[in-house]
């Protein structure tokens, strides 16, 4: 776990041997402790060199543990004894240096790092503080504002960031381990008291208090009931403040609290979430790593409204060239300019130029004959994208792959009006197309294993997180969204404003409450698919009970918001009022507070008093039920695929989990009895009457939920 090397006949090279990412497990900690001994205690030895196997340093501490009890030598002691020893030690920085790995790095007297390593302390983003030194001696380092902000965001440095930070004293292109070795036998005669980080006094600020209010300000915006970023603070704060003996006390301290906490728990579990969900497997055996994907060079999107320009960048930016399609000219001018602009901002931000030469525009589908796949971003209307799928069948060559990105349309259906069902997939991008990171890949029945290897491929290409889904009416995002956004309304009846639940979810730690995001996405949307379904409009037939629907309890307040042409931002009405057309500042306005009431009076609805906690758990029990539901359907593989796509795309907030994760910490029972006491309540409300999965997990002892798929296995699988 950690290889012991003579070097130059006086190098002792220690090479932490922990693949893929050399992370500090107790095996590796116990070679590091061993390997050091040996170099501190063999007088041939001069000065040691730290390397990681494979190209990477170190990824920190190993994450997995935090699950088990405490096992091997702990890490603080370990990498205080390697900052006092007598000899030189280098870290030869490759890869990645990240968590315990920078803090490996920090107690070497020298860091020498390759011109591409990144390095930071990112253990805030799974709920944790770096609590091997890294609060106590970065700022000793590199100051007290920088080190701020790099251990409260856990943002990635680049080495060249890092030399100029000072956290490295070399970067080099050269091979590291060699350059550190040449370094290292520079520095033995050098005195090393003024390289130990702990020793040294931190430059404080003359402004402490003023730049520590002002970051805890920025995080309790940014976020939104976070506990690790504020611990951070307050570690920094005791680094500033306090001898580096009793601000490790501290930092120890924070640390504790923080590793028992449900926050740190639900964010390692979406780390390794995060990394199951690119896994796919189908119920053939074909699966994510013995499938192929085909290599796509060129793609068509057809579609310049919002999405199609969002994916046509998402493309070209990565390299692909893109023939886009319009069906009218002016369309088309609108929708390259907006391209070419949102292409040339987002190369400006990344500093490198912007590919327009591989961009085309063009009104005809004739254009397409060789481009290897296509993206449908056409109007959300069946009729319509079955005539654009059936011209593709005709037009692209028999190899192209056909993918959609309908936010809820049947993909199979779409399949069966072309010649190569297998084909033919669903890519389910979120608005704005290119900066939104969740993809799902709808697999249609048909769809083949090496067409869903493309798709999968290409998302991670784009940068985006994502995960396979099967087909089924609004796929898992959009069909969970239902049962959330009907509750939210049937409270609106029963006597909550939208200002008072929007609130209750946001203090919940949501991006956006229900109502401040259907005003963002235009409330017009979903009116259009409720009257196309038959849910209101004049398709209604007089005689149907105002309030029922489809055999279904109905709740008409949305659409009645519609018909005064409120259509969200936009339109600078909709459940709020908002300064103009379009703009962001969302302001409670009294004609809702007017409708509501007239509303509940006509129907003689008597408003209650509703509580937070009715508010949370009617709108998450009855999306976590859906997800139940969803996992029985075997439309989502795994409870990790419902937690990632709504963190990445519904801005589920990532501290709590997910749906699934957050039912699993509640206690399913809890869940359970919720949801049985709430249907019973509302018995004409389908989607709070408990799932048989969740049914059958609370029987079998509600297992934690890396054991649902156990339980799920038995069911049907649609993907
Ligand atoms: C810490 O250090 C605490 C200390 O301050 C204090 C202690 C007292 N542990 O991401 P990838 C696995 S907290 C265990 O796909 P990439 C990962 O699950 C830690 N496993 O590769 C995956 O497994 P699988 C602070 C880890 O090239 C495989 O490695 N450190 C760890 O896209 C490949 O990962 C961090 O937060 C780990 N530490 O990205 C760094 N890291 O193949 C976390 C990775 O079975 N890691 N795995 O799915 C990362 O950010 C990325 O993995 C990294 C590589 C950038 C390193």
């Amino acid at each position: 776990m950690a290889r012991y090397e003579l070097v130059k006949r006086s190098v002792a090279l220690i090479t932490l041997t922990n693949p893929p990412v050399n992370s500090l497990s107790s095996a590796v900690r116990h070679g590091i402790a061993k390997t050091m001994d040996r170099a501190l205690s063999d007088p041939k030895v001069t000065a040691v060199v730290i390397c990681g196997e494979n190209g990477r340093f170190c990824g920190g501490a190993d994450i997995r543990e935090f699950s088990g009890p405490m096992r091997g030598p702990p890490l603080l002691p370990l990498l205080d004894s390697i900052e006092a020893g007598e000899k030189p030690v280098v870290a030869a920085i490759e890869g990645v240096a990240l968590g315990g790995g920078l803090e490996l790095a920090l107690v070497c007297h020298y860091r020498i790092a390759h011109s591409k390593a990144r390095l930071g302390l990112p253990e805030v983003t799974l709920g944790l503080l770096p609590a091997a030194g890294g609060t106590q001696r970065l700022p000793r380092l590199i100051g007290i504002p920088a080190a701020l902000e790099l251990i409260t965001t856990g943002r990635h440095v680049s080495s060249q960031e890092a030399l100029k930070l000072g956290i490295v004293d070399q970067v080099t292109e050269q091979n590291v381990c060699e350059v550190a070795v040449e370094f290292a036998l520079r520095a033995v005669a050098k005195p090393l008291s003024s390289r130990r980080l702990s020793a040294l006094t931190v430059p404080c600020p003359p402004d402490l208090d003023a730049l520590l209010e002002a970051v805890t300000m920025q995080i309790q915006k940014k976020a939104r009931g976070m506990m690790a970023p504020l611990a951070c603070v307050q570690a920094v704060r005791a680094a500033a403040t306090m001898p580096y003996s009793q601000g490790i006390k501290r930092e120890s301290e924070l640390m504790a609290t923080l590793f028992n906490s449900g926050q740190a728990r639900a964010l390692q579990y979406c780390f390794f979430a995060e990394r199951t969900a690119g896994k796919w497997t189908l119920p053939s055996g074909a699966q994510w790593n013995d499938t192929k994907p085909r290599e796509i060079r060129s793609a068509a999107v057809i579609g310049l409204g919002t999405m199609g320009r969002g994916i046509a960048v998402s493309l070209a930016r990565v390299g692909i060239s893109v023939i886009a399609v319009e069906s009218d000219k002016k369309l088309m001018e609108t929708g390259r300019q907006m391209v070419i602009g949102m292409l040339e901002r987002d190369a400006k931000r990344r500093g490198v130029s912007a590919s327009l030469n591989l961009l085309k525009f063009t009104l005809s589908l004739q254009n397409l004959k060789d481009v290897d796949l296509v993206i449908e971003a056409v109007f959300e209307d069946m009729a319509l994208k079955k005539r654009v799928f059936q011209e593709l069948s005709k037009v692209c060559r028999p190899t192209t792959l056909l993918c959609s990105n309908t936010s809820g349309l049947d993909v199979d259906a779409l399949a069966g009006v072309t010649d190569r069902p297998q084909l033919v997939i669903g890519m389910h991008f979120f608005s704005p197309a290119h900066v939104m990171k969740l993809l799902e890949v709808v697999c249609g029945p048909r769809s083949s294993s090496e067409t869903i290897a493309t798709a999968m491929s290409l998302g991670k290409r784009m940068g985006k997180v994502s995960v396979a889904v099967g087909n089924c009416p609004g796929f898992v995002g959009n069909r969970m969204l239902k049962p959330y956004s009907d509750q939210a309304t049937f409270l609106l009846e029963e006597g909550a404003t939208p200002e008072q639940i929007d609130k209750v979810l946001e203090d919940f730690g949501f991006a956006m409450g229900v109502f401040r995001m259907s005003d963002l996405a235009g409330l017009d949307v979903g009116w259009r698919v409720r009257k196309e379904s038959g849910l209101t409009g004049p398709d209604v037939d007089p005689k149907n009970p105002p309030r029922r629907r489809q055999g279904r309890k109905y709740c008409p307040i949305p659409d009645m918001v519609c018909e005064q042409g409120r259509f969200g931002q936009k339109t600078g009405r909709g459940w709020y009022m908002y300064d103009k057309p379009g703009g962001t500042n969302a302001k409670p306005d009294p004609l809702i507070q007017n409708l509501l009431e007239t509303y509940r009076s006509r129907y003689g609805i008597k408003p209650r008093n509703i509580t937070d906690q009715e508010i949370i758990e009617r709108c998450l029990f009855a999306l976590a039920n859906e997800g139940f539901r969803i996992l029985e359907d075997g439309i989502a593989a795994r409870p990790e695929d419902i937690d990632v796509i709504y963190q990445f795309g519904y801005g589920f907030p990532r501290h709590r989990g997910g749906p699934m994760f957050y039912a699993s910490m509640v206690g399913l029972e809890r869940v359970l009895e919720r949801l049985e006491h709430y249907h019973q309540a509302h018995p004409d409300v389908s989607h709070l009457e408990p799932s048989p999965l969740l049914k059958k997990l609370v029987a079998c002892g509600s297992p934690p939920i890396q054991k649902w798929r156990e339980h799920i296995k038995t069911m049907h699988s649609h993907l």
